[in-house]
C-alpha cells in the first residue's frame, strides 16, 4: 500500500516538473540580443582584467602606467593585471610590478605559435619586403618583432590561457598617461549597457602598411557567405567608419588599440577566428606590416552593431604625442590634462569626426 502511494506521488511530481504548461508563464523566451543576458544583474562582478604585453626593458614605462591606473581607477576596483611577454619576465620585473598594487598580478610567456613565423611564411620574401617598406620611411617598417607583436595582438592575446577566466579586458601599454579620475566601474558599464568595444583615440593609418588588407577582407566576405549572413547589415554597423566609398577602398580610419576596453567574446567568436586565420594565411602581417589596430577596427565594424561601440570621452589619455582630453567643464576637477591639447578634431590625423558621422 505504502509502495503504491510512493509510486503515485512520484508520478504526480514528475508530471508537475516536466509539464511545459504548468509553469509556462515563467518560461519567457530570452530575447535573442547577445548583450546583457537576463541572468546577470547589474551589480554582479565582471570577469575582467588588464592585459599588458611588455618587454623587461620597459619596466620604468609600465611602472608609470600602472601607478596612474591604480590612482585613477584600480585602487577602487581591484581588477587583476595579466602581463605577457615573448621572453621570461625577470624577477626584478615581477617584484617591481607586483609591488605596485594589491590586486592579483600574473605573468605569462608566449609560445612559438603565438609569437613566431607560421610555416607557410616565406621569410626571404618577408625580409625583402621589410627593406622595401623601410625605404618609404614608414614607422617600424624594418622591424620583425613589431610584426610578431601586431599578429599576436590581432589573433592570439585573447586565447592566452591566463585570459581564459575573463570576459572583458583593458589593454595597457608602457609610457602612456591616464589623466582623469574614474569613479565608476568601466567593465560593469560595458556589460550593463551591451557595449563590446571601447576606444579613446581614432587615427589614420599609414596606408603603405596595409595595401592589401581591405582586399583580403573583401575576399573573405566572398569566400565565407555563411559568416556574412548572420552579421549586422551595413546600415546597423559602423561600416562608414572604415570606408568613404561604400566599400571600394579602406579610408585608413582605425581605433588605436594601445587603449582598448572590450569584450573578449568578440575575438573568441568563430566569425572572428575564421577571419583572423584567413588574414594570417594571406601573409600580410609579415609581407606587409598590418597593424592590430586596423585589423581590430575593420573586424569590429563587421561583427558589431554600431550601438555596441563606446567612445570613452571621460578617460583622459596620452600615447606618444597624441592625447585625448575631455573638454567639458565637468572634467576640469577630475582630469589633470589640458583640454586645449585634445586630438579629437585634429584635421589631418583624427578619425573621430568619421566615427561620429558613421553613428548616424
Ligand atoms: N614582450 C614584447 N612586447 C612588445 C614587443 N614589441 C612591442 N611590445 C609591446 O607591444 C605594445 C606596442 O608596442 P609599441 O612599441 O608601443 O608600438 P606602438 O604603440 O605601435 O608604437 C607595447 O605594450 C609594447 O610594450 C616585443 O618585442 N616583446
Ligand atoms: C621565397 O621568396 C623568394 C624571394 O621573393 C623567392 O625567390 C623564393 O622562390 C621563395 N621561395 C619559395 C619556396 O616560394
Ligand atoms: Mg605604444
Amino acid at each position: 500500500m505504502l509502495n503504491w502511494l510512493g509510486f503515485i506521488l512520484i508520478l504526480i511530481s514528475l508530471y508537475i516538473f516536466t509539464s511545459p504548461n504548468l509553469f509556462s508563464e515563467k518560461r519567457v523566451r530570452p530575447k535573442p540580443t547577445p548583450s546583457a543576458p537576463s541572468s546577470v544583474s547589474p551589480d554582479d562582478p565582471v570577469r575582467a582584467c588588464f592585459v599588458i604585453l611588455v618587454r623587461n626593458n620597459e619596466l620604468g614605462g609600465i611602472v608609470s602606467t600602472i601607478s596612474q591606473i591604480e590612482s585613477t581607477f584600480n585602487n577602487k576596483f581591484k581588477y587583476p593585471y595579466i602581463f605577457l611577454n615573448d621572453e621570461e619576465f625577470t624577477p626584478e620585473f615581477v617584484d617591481t610590478t607586483s609591488a605596485l598594487t594589491t590586486s592579483v598580478t600574473r605573468y605569462g610567456k608566449l609560445d612559438q605559435q603565438m609569437w613566431g613565423y607560421p610555416s607557410y611564411i616565406n621569410q626571404t620574401r618577408a625580409a625583402e619586403n621589410r627593406h622595401e617598406l623601410a625605404k618609404q620611411g614608414v614607422p617600424y617598417a624594418d622591424s620583425e618583432s613589431y610584426r610578431h607583436m601586431c599578429r599576436f595582438q590581432s589573433g592570439f592575446f585573447f586565447r592566452h590561457p591566463l585570459l581564459d577566466e575573463f570576459d572583458y579586458y583593458w589593454r595597457l601599454e608602457p609610457d602612456v598617461d591616464y589623466y582623469c579620475q574614474l569613479d565608476y566601474d568601466v567593465f560593469k558599464y560595458m556589460r550593463n549597457n551591451g557595449k563590446k568595444y571601447g576606444f579613446n583615440i581614432a587615427f589614420r593609418e599609414f596606408m603603405a602598411t596595409v595595401p592589401s588588407l581591405w582586399g583580403t577582407i573583401e575576399a573573405f566576405k566572398r569566400d565565407y557567405p555563411e559568416v556574412m549572413e548572420h552579421l549586422p547589415v551595413k546600415e546597423d554597423s559602423l561600416w562608414k567608419f572604415v570606408t568613404n566609398d561604400n566599400g571600394e577602398t579602406y579610408n585608413s580610419c582605425h581605433f588605436w588599440t594601445n587603449f582598448e576596453i572590450a569584450s573578449l567574446a568578440v575575438w573568441r567568436s568563430n566569425d572572428y577566428l575564421k577571419l583572423f586565420s584567413y588574414l594570417d594565411r594571406s601573409g600580410g602581417f609579415f609581407y606587409e606590416r598590418w597593424g592590430d589596430a586596423p585589423v581590430h577596427s575593420i573586424a569590429a565594424t563587421m561583427l558589431l552593431r554600431k550601438d555596441e561601440f563606446h567612445f570613452f570621452n571621460d578617460v583622459g589619455y596620452r600615447h606618444t604625442a597624441y592625447q585625448h582630453c575631455p573638454v567639458e567643464e565637468e572634467f576640469r576637477s577630475k582630469c589633470r590634462c589640458d583640454p586645449q591639447n585634445n586630438f579629437d578634431y585634429d584635421p589631418g590625423l583624427s578619425c573621430y569626426s568619421t566615427f561620429k558621422a558613421a553613428l548616424n
